[in-house]
């Protein structure tokens, strides 16, 4: 594809945003080419996915800024609603997506790792959102969801100083979850990957949509939400076999095994 790179390496995918030119800046072209891997991956098959960009120095610096310079109001709102469509579709997507964030991600590369649901990054990585600087305002979800992430208070500053801030600073808020050497990230993020690829499938994706779908509504509809997920991992081969393997361990240790779950 374009501008999107996909391999699979066992059970988990991954996508790389690759325009390295422009520091992996989106724009229309690299949207619909992501779009279009999303929508080809084999959830199936494919129990995690982790995002990152081509390059060591960039993650993505953004919207296409040459691309958005002339555009029209009606034009705006529709790149905004095209960028805001797909990002959702990442938050919404059935398996957890980890961004590998390798470098800048500024602006709309900020927004596309926040509509990922874990963030670890590069020591060389950058975050902000520098649009009020540019005369508009974050328009793939930064308004939305970095509140969401880190609180209206430190959102608002960021969002309205347009201030950078270094991987250190993106972890101190709980923006990142964890910082590691440019060259350990992504085998950081396949480790990560792996682990929660090697729990029950039905039962991770449950958990992304009780955590998800909870966040938008009141504690007791949210654990109304819970219920229903949580009942619906019964009578899945993978709880009766992950309970049965309990069981058996406690009989006899020596019984230890690691369940092959088959997202059944
Ligand atoms: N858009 C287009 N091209 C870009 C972008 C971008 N966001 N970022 C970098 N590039 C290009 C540069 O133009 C340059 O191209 P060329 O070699 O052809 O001149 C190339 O990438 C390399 O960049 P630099 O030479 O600038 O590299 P530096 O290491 O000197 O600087 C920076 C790196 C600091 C990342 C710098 O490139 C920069 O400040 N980029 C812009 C970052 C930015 O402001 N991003 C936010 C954009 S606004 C946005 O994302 C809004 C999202 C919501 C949209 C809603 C629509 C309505």
């Amino acid at each position: 594809m374009g501008f999107i790179d996909y391999e699979v390496d066992g059970a988990v995918g991954i996508i790389t945003i690759n325009r390295p030119r422009a520091l992996n800046a989106l724009n229309e072209e690299v949207l619909n080419d992501l779009e279009q891997v999303l929508d080809a991956v084999d959830v199936d098959a494919i129990r995690c996915l982790i995002l990152t960009g081509a390059g060591e120095k960039s993650f993505v610096a953004g919207a296409d800024i040459g691309a958005m310079s002339t555009m029209t109001k009606a034009e705006g709102t529709a790149f905004g609603k095209k960028g805001n469509d797909i990002f959702l579709k990442i938050e919404k997507f059935p398996i957890p997506v980890i961004a590998a964030i390798n470098g800048f991600a500024l602006g709309g590369g900020c927004e596309i790792s926040m509509s990922c649901d874990i963030r670890i990054c590069a020591e060389n990585a950058i975050f902000g959102q520098p649009e009020v600087g540019l005369g508009i305002t974050p328009g793939f979800g930064g308004t939305q969801r970095l509140a969401r992430l880190v609180g209206a208070g430190m959102a608002k500053q960021l969002i309205y100083t347009a201030r950078n801030i270094d991987a250190k600073e993106a972890y101190r808020i709980g923006l990142v979850n964890a910082v590691y050497p440019l060259e350990e990230l992504l085998p950081a993020a396949k480790k990560l990957a792996a682990t929660i690829a090697g729990n029950a499938p039905i039962a991770v994706r449950a958990c992304k949509k009780a955590i998800n779908e909870g966040l938008q509504v009141s504690i007791d509809e949210g654990c109304v939400i819970e219920e229903e997920l949580f009942g619906s991992c019964f009578e899945s081969y993978d709880q009766q076999e992950g309970m049965a393997n309990f069981l058996r361990k406690k009989d006899d240790p020596k019984k230890v095994k690691k369940v092959a779950f088959k997202n059944a």
